[in-house]
């Protein structure tokens, strides 16, 4: 039987569809003991004699991206992914929990982070003030961040940069723009966008991640808007990750474990007093730390 190789593009339920090496389309179907293929997989296909294509297996992965379902177990998002795109937008205005959540799932996921502002068009100065004082907290410590605007298409130059020869996923809350943004990236597709609700939140729009092959080379994976983005339990050493400007004064606490919380001589502690390290960033380590005990 013909067997062949592909990359799943995206998939509802038990269908999917990849593409081939060759760049052709092509729909299958999963098997059931592959429930958890995910967009962005590479499997293995065969012709089956009713014609039809179907996946047999699939290609070890370097990572994949996971979000609790409803009864909160594991479901995953996206595979094999080199960036995580966390957008986020000046209306509905930043999560900033939430985006501490997101750069700690890329670094257990060992993936690149780009911190996106959207909708820079929207930009407030009075009304974000205190927002921009929260993300100038990040690229104090190290993360970049890109202001871009679908609509104005700032930066989206740079962001074809950064995804070019890679795999990137947008992630965030709905209605942040990620669906507009990979429509600015790919004028040749017609990605569904949805309007903002009375509230400012949004629609949820997209429903299935999708996976999309950037013209210079690279792919991007527009991926569904979500409420809120939980981790699975973490241990210190992967919530800590998620905070690099602890990496620095590393050992020099009194406690080699040191949670940076209520223990004597913790020098994380110190240096946000002196604020030398950024507060709002500590004061959500202690709440997902808190959550992390019980
Ligand atoms: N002013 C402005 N509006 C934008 C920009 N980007 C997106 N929007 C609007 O924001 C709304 C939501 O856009 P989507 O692209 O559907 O958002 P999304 O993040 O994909 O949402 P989900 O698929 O639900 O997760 C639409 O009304 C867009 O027109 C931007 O840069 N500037
Ligand atoms: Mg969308
Ligand atoms: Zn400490």
């Amino acid at each position: 039987m013909e067997q062949n190789t592909g990359r799943v593009s995206v998939r509802y339920g038990a269908e999917l569809t990849l593409e081939t090496p060759a760049g052709e389309t092509l729909r299958c179907t999963a098997r059931r003991k592959l429930e958890h293929v995910a967009c962005g997989d590479y499997v293995r296909w065969e012709k089956q004699e009713q014609g039809n294509a179907a996946v047999t297996e699939i290609l070890p992965r370097h990572n994949v991206l996971t979000r609790p379902d409803f009864r909160g177990r594991p479901r995953p998002v996206a595979a094999n992914i080199d960036l995580l795109l966390v957008v986020n937008s000046w209306q509905p205005a930043p999560n900033w929990e939430m985006l501490d959540r997101y750069l700690i799932a890329a670094g257990q996921l060992s993936s690149a982070a780009l911190i996106v502002l959207n909708k820079h068009d929207l930009f407030d100065p009075v009304r974000d003030t205190q927002a921009l004082d929260a993300l100038n907290e990040y690229r104090q410590v190290g993360y970049p961040v890109l202001f871009t605007s679908a609509r104005t298409r700032e930066g989206l130059e740079q962001l074809y940069g950064q995804i070019a020869g890679r795999t990137a996923i947008m992630t965030g809350q709905s209605g942040v723009g990620k669906s507009s943004l990979a429509n600015g990236l790919l004028p040749e597709q017609d990605i569904r966008i949805g309007a903002i609700a009375e509230t400012g939140e949004g629609r949820h729009t997209t429903t299935a991640s999708r996976l999309y092959h950037l013209p210079q080379g690279g792919a991007l994976i527009d991926s569904p808007g979500v409420r809120d983005f939980a981790l699975p339990p973490l241990s210190l050493a992967e919530l800590q990750a998620g905070y690099p400007e602890f990496l620095a004064l590393d050992g020099s606490c009194r406690f080699n474990n040191c949670t940076h919380h209520h223990e004597p001589g913790c020098q994380v502690k110190k240096a946000v007093s002196a604020g030398q390290l950024p507060a709002q960033r500590y004061l959500r380590y202690l709440g997902l730390l808190g959550r992390q005990k019980s």
